[in-house]
């Protein structure tokens, strides 16, 4: 599927730091490509039933904070992001407005890639929707079954039975626990919370997770080698992500939330393809929160992208407000984010245009930044760094202008 368009991203002189990252698996700082000059990059993408908040742009930007880290220390950096444009909560919204779920998915796709573009985040190099992946996802389960990592459950009203993943049969390279690193009783709770179904009968651990659900009347349907339905959650991540960057990837991203059961699970139906552990390493946001609950569109507190630049906002300062905080940190977006990053702003565009100071300084603060930036994507110390050459006489040099703009995207002038 078509991504979103580029944004220029200019030729710095010298190289980065290789950046390290904060792995959820093992609580440790990690260079996820192993010292390869290759980085593959999978984010968990948008169910597109409403438009982007600033929780899904936090995401995204912490992301791609980390694909311009990597091309600046020189690796080559494939990315794919799906797109979970067929879900039990896109088709929930779908009906309760009354609405065709296919032209609710684009439409909301459509805003997202908009959006997207607005805050020059860079495009994944394969934008995957699930519903173009559903016969390679069902041969991926029906191989699953083939070797006894997926069971049946009798399902009356529908025409075939419902799949699940027995989290129980052992993998080399995966048991339950290994990558959220949480206790059986978190991970029920977490389970019922973020779409599992731990009281369905039948299955043989409440904590199994779904990989194909059998058609019910009415419902979206693929007609696959293991008949009519389609695909669960955590399985459509799984093989696109391997399917196009080879296992095991450098990072699965995204946010906290989808520590467990998502990542958890995704990465143990890997193991069981592909006898390989999904990622080197797992790196999450933390959640962003308004007017005390985190920014959720069940909640309906929704600070959009589209919102704050139909308000007039300029998207760099948007940009700017969140980066302006950890990425791996819960923080709650208050009105103030925005008019105190235009200010920022405002100071560093009429530094760049003024001129003055010593250029000596320069490369000191490019070497800053980068490391900075380098330090599991430290944006808060970029900007300090940033905000002290401003108020300490550093002369703004076209290297300087470029470096922000390669690293944090954002072109001052
Ligand atoms: N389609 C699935 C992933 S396969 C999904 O979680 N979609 S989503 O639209 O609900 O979320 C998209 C991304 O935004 C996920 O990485 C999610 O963790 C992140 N996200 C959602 N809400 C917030 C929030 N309040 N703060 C930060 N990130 C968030
Ligand atoms: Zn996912």
């Amino acid at each position: 599927m078509r991504a979103w368009e580029a944004p220029s991203v200019p030729d710095v002189g010298g190289t980065g730091p290789r950046p390290v990252v904060h792995d959820t698996a093992t609580g440790k700082p990690v260079d996820p490509t192993h010292g390869d000059d290759r980085a593959a990059l999978y984010v968990c993408g948008i169910t597109p039933y409403d438009a982007t908040h600033l929780g899904h742009a936090a995401t995204y930007l912490a992301f791609d904070t980390l694909g311009r880290a990597w091309r600046d220390a020189g690796l080559d950096v494939e990315y794919a992001q799906n797109t979970t444009d067929v879900d039990d909560p896109l088709l929930e919204r779908a009906t309760r407005d009354g609405i065709d779920w296919q032209e609710l998915a684009a439409s909301q796709i459509d805003l997202f890639r908009r959006d997207m573009e607005a805050l020059r985040i860079l495009p994944p190099d394969d934008y995957v929707a699930v519903t173009d992946e559903v016969e390679r996802i069902a041969e991926a389960v029906a191989f699953l079954q083939e070797t006894g990592y997926a069971y049946s459950v009798p399902t009356p009203d529908s025409a075939g039975d419902d799949l699940y993943f027995d989290v129980n049969r052992p993998t080399e390279s995966w048991a339950l626990g290994d990558e959220s690193r949480m206790d059986r009783e978190t991970m029920l709770a977490l389970s019922a919370d973020r779409g599992g179904d731990p009281d369905r009968a039948g299955k043989r651990d409440p904590l199994d997770p779904l990989l194909w659900r059998a058609a019910r009347a009415g419902e979206p349907r693929w007609e696959t080698v293991l008949g009519e339905g389609r695909p669960g959650w955590h399985i459509e991540c799984s093989v696109i992500a391997g399917d196009r960057l080879g296992l095991p990837i450098s990072v699965q991203g995204g946010g906290s939330d989808l520590v467990f059961p998502h990542h958890e699970m995704s990465a143990g139906h890997a193991a069981a393809l592909a006898h390989q552990p999904l990622a080197h390493a797992y790196v999450h946001t933390g959640m962003i929160a308004y007017q005390g609950e985190k920014i959720s569109k069940s909640l309906g507190n929704l600070v959009t992208v589209r919102g704050l630049l139909d308000d007039g906002a300029d998207p760099r300062a948007i940009r700017l407000a969140l980066l302006s905080h950890r990425y791996s940190d819960d923080w709650e977006w208050f009105d103030a984010e925005l008019s105190s990053a235009i200010r920022r702003l405002a100071a560093w565009d009429s530094w760049a245009t003024a001129g003055a100071g010593h250029a000596d300084d320069a490369d000191d603060v490019i070497a800053r930044i980068r490391a900075r930036v380098a330090d599991d994507l430290d944006t808060p110390g970029a900007v300090a760094a940033v905000d002290t050459a401003v108020a300490g006489g550093t002369r703004c040099t076209p290297e300087l202008v470029d470096l922000v703009d390669a690293l944090l995207g954002i072109r001052i002038a």
